[in-house]
């Protein structure tokens, strides 16, 4: 058991001395920790200030004080504590001891346990540590989030060895009130589990958690065809500007199409986490290609087999271990079904024409694509061959007038 140095020093009587005469009426210090509450994630650090205040109007002085602090070791891991004065000048609200720290022995012979014992002591003459209404900044707490949860760092009255929290002043003790625990939300942002399931689809599983997820797409900086894309997957499997915040048992297993997944492209996913409609912390990113396009069982050729496992599919049948993703191929935002046009496009693609729609972060149409479009003009409803689907821009198979238009706007960007 530890001895209860500060009331044992002779520098209670050295203050004593220095002090008696002018007597000054001790009020309560008060213990208390500051943010009282606060939101991190799994793997980031967090700071808590021990903070001493005064608790009645004026300001008090006192000698030293010694704290047990505890928490929840299953979701903080303690890493030490930070002298705001050790290093370069003291903050105004804070303090230089003549020591702080974790005495050896007892509470401290484990760190990890959720238990500590803090000392800290003044300076034998003037200044003396001073709590203000506002707060002597005492030393600050720091932590690694390490398990999901609400987690607690409280002041407990006494230790499991027999020590005690206290301030002490020059007879009898000053502590105040103790403060109720700091609260640290920690949140779980997991990388999700992602994977290809078609040149058109990606799959993505958030980790389990209790907090909202929200999933960002991006395309990587290596790939000029998606690099410029940064967007949130939708309630329907869609890509949108806004996030949409859903805890991870709603997800579930989320299949991703749109206009801008696209084959063989490298994206780039991760879990922005937050709660109240806010991301506050991004999870790892994690890479995913998608599968060549014509390719419908990602083996990684296109050979008749995929023509016929499209065709079957436009059937209803699901073989060869394909499901409803692999197979959508068309139009350029795949639109959940299986027909004539998913097997005209995999038939086109085993023919070599390549991906008939435009890439999300394609250079602008220069004037190439008006003499292409003008060259492939069908007229409308009239099926285009493989070779003019790029010049169909609303991608209803022809090209006629409404594409010509939506060429023409590239040109005049200006025009509403
Ligand atoms: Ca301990
Ligand atoms: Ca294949
Ligand atoms: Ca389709
Ligand atoms: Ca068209």
């Amino acid at each position: 058991m530890y001895s209860r140095r500060t009331n044992s020093l002779p520098l209670v009587a050295v203050l004593g001395a220095i002090l008696v005469g002018g007597v000054p009426a001790w009020g309560g210090v008060g213990l208390r920790w500051q943010p009282p509450q606060q939101l991190t994630a799994v793997g980031e650090f967090i700071e808590i200030a021990l903070m001493a205040v005064s608790e009645d109007s004026a300001s008090e002085s006192f000698t030293g004080l010694q704290a047990v602090v505890t928490w929840d070791p299953t979701k903080l891991s303690f890493l030490g504590i930070r002298d705001p004065c050790e290093a370069g000048p003291c903050p105004a609200n804070a303090y230089r001891w003549s020591s702080i720290g974790l005495p050896t022995g007892g509470e401290n012979d484990s760190l990890d346990d959720g238990e500590i014992f803090l000392t800290a002591f003044g300076q034998f003459s003037p200044p003396f540590p001073t709590a203000t209404v506002d707060g002597l900044l005492v030393v600050y707490f720091r932590f690694e989030a390490v398990g999901a949860g609400l987690a607690e760092v409280a002041l407990a009255p006494s230790s499991s060895f027999g020590n005690t929290t206290k301030v002490s002043g020059i007879g009898p003790s000053v502590t105040g009130t103790l403060g109720p625990p700091a609260e640290v939300t920690v949140i779980g942002c997991g990388t999700p589990t992602v994977a290809a399931i078609g040149s058109r689809y990606v799959a993505i599983t958030p980790e389990a958690g209790v907090t909202p997820v929200a999933l960002l797409v991006e395309g990587e900086a290596i790939d000029p065809d998606v690099d410029c894309l940064s967007a949130f997957v939708q309630l329907d499997g869609r890509l949108g500007a806004t996030p949409v915040f859903r805890l991870a048992e709603a997800w579930g297993v989320m299949s991703v199409g749109d206009r801008s997944i696209i084959p063989s492209a490298v994206y780039s996913i991760r879990s922005a986490c937050g709660v109240g409609g806010e991301i506050q912390f991004m999870s790892d990113p994690v890479s995913v290609t998608t599968w060549r396009w014509g390719d419908v069982n990602g083996n990684g050729d296109l050979l008749f087999e995929d023509i016929s496992l499209v065709f079957n599919g436009s059937q209803g049948i699901f073989n060869g271990g394909t499901m409803l993703e692999n197979l959508d191929l068309s139009p350029c935002t795949p639109d959940g079904v299986i027909d004539d046009n998913d097997i005209a496009d995999v038939q086109a693609a085993f023919s070599g024409n390549p991906f008939p729609c435009v890439a999300p972060c394609a250079d602008a149409p220069g004037l190439s694509a008006l003499a292409d479009l003008v060259a492939c003009m069908s007229g409308p409803g009239i099926d285009v061959a493989p070779a003019c689907r790029l010049s169909d821009r609303d991608d209803d198979r022809d090209v006629d007038q409404c594409d010509f238009a939506d060429v023409q706007l590239t040109f005049s960007p200006s025009v509403p």
